[in-house]
């Protein structure tokens, strides 16, 4: 097990005394790092919900109760086939911590004439933040799955009330860190990052929903990993600001070995601590996540997403995951629909221990022939 950190989570989840789990966080060791998993379901933002009529609404398929928290609106995000043998294969057990529910706030207007349902947002993202940061303090690892990007407001910020010194691996096509001032589009969701990080605070003004939030990371915390839409105020900041970001052209120069390699250098180089990773399925090429809002040309490929999830597993630090933007509801069809919210699970199932070379985690040696049959009564499955 490396460093500080890790052991910190291996001392809390033996302090609760949770037997469920399994994750190994260090093949070479034969000690298991034990993780939880905890699953906070946030839906999409209200606001968008309620443009769709209800009735275009399907109702959730038998096979989407693998994951738990598939609601009947984005049962399509979870759904394809049930998940649970995923994530018992990868030695995890979950514990599913419910469906958010949210009623958007009345009256919502534009802030600045611009920024959409800020109240709404703020309320929500407030709501996120209690509940990650007690899934995180009852020892869980914390899975999010949203929603739009801006439920990172609420993730990070709770996230970082039981971790003040974790680290944010932020995988996306976009940057998000516009401000309300400078959002060309008016959308939260272009945004979060601007509000985490406490370098802009004075350059981002006090919404109306938003006073809770307290800037909790540093430039120097968060790396973007597949940026290739990025707008020229972001693209100020990030350069002024010296935000470590590694964009396609970066992955297609270095390869994505490299750039895992330099994520972790300039993130645990001097000290392990936990990482928080916020995964938009728009890092991805459309090809393969047609099913969500903002898709932009040459992506992630499959082997490239699940390298980085991977390679974020093996560090035995992650501590908490969002997942966001599959958008059910903008697939051309099932297949899309399918073939993104699939993706999805692949990308959460690897970062808690799915690998493609296979895992041993529940077995122990093969069988002999010679092998009298009273192994009956022998513990084969170590789970
Ligand atoms: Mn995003």
């Amino acid at each position: 097990l490396k460093g500080p950190a890790a052991a910190a989570l291996v001392q809390r989840e033996r302090g609760v005394g949770c037997g469920g789990f399994v994750g190994a966080a260090d093949r070479s060791s034969s000690e298991l790092l034990r993780l939880r998993a905890g699953l906070v379901y946030f839906p999409l933002c209200p606001p968008r919900l309620h443009d769709v009529p209800s009735q275009q609404l399907r109702p959730a398929p038998e096979t989407a109760r693998g994951l738990p928290g598939a609601s009947a609106e984005e049962a399509g995000a979870l759904g394809g086939r049930d998940r649970s043998p995923v994530f018992q294969g990868a030695g995890c057990q979950v514990y599913d911590l419910g469906d958010l529910k949210f009623t958007p706030v009345p009256n919502d207007e534009l802030y600045n004439n611009l920024v959409k349902h800020p109240r709404s947002v703020g309320l929500a993202s407030q709501v996120l933040a209690d509940t990650v940061n007690e899934a995180v303090a009852a020892g869980h690892s914390c899975i999010t799955i949203g929603g739009d990007h801006s439920l990172a407001l609420g993730s990070i910020s709770g996230h970082t009330r039981q971790y003040p010194d974790l680290c944010v691996i932020w995988v996306d096509a976009h940057a998000d860190i516009n401000t309300p001032l400078t959002t060309p589009s008016g959308n939260l969701h272009g945004q979060p990052v601007s509000f985490l990080l406490r370098e802009l605070q004075d350059k981002v003004p006090l919404l109306p929903g938003f006073s809770w939030l307290k800037p909790c990371i540093s430039r120097s915390d968060i790396v973007y990993i597949g940026l290739r839409d990025v707008d020229p105020a972001e693209h100020y900041i990030l350069k002024n600001y010296g935000i470590q970001y590694f964009s396609m052209r970066d992955i297609d120069h270095f390869g994505i070995q490299k750039v895992m390699e330099r994520t972790f250098e300039h993130l645990l180089g001097r000290a392990q601590r936990p990482i928080h990773l916020s995964f938009d399925i728009d890092a991805f090429d459309p090809v393969l996540a047609p099913a969500t809002g903002t898709p932009v040309l040459g992506g992630l490929t499959y082997r490239e997403g699940m390298y980085i999830s991977e390679e974020i597993h093996n560090t035995g630090l992650l501590s908490a995951v969002d997942l966001v933007e599959v958008n059910p509801l903008l697939g051309a069809s099932q297949e899309e629909v399918n073939a993104t919210s699939n993706l999805a699970v692949d990308v959460i199932a690897t970062c808690f221990g799915q690998t493609r070379e296979g895992a041993h985690i529940r077995f122990d040696e093969l069988p002999t022939p010679s092998s009298p049959d009273e192994s009956d009564s022998e513990e084969q499955v170590r789970m």
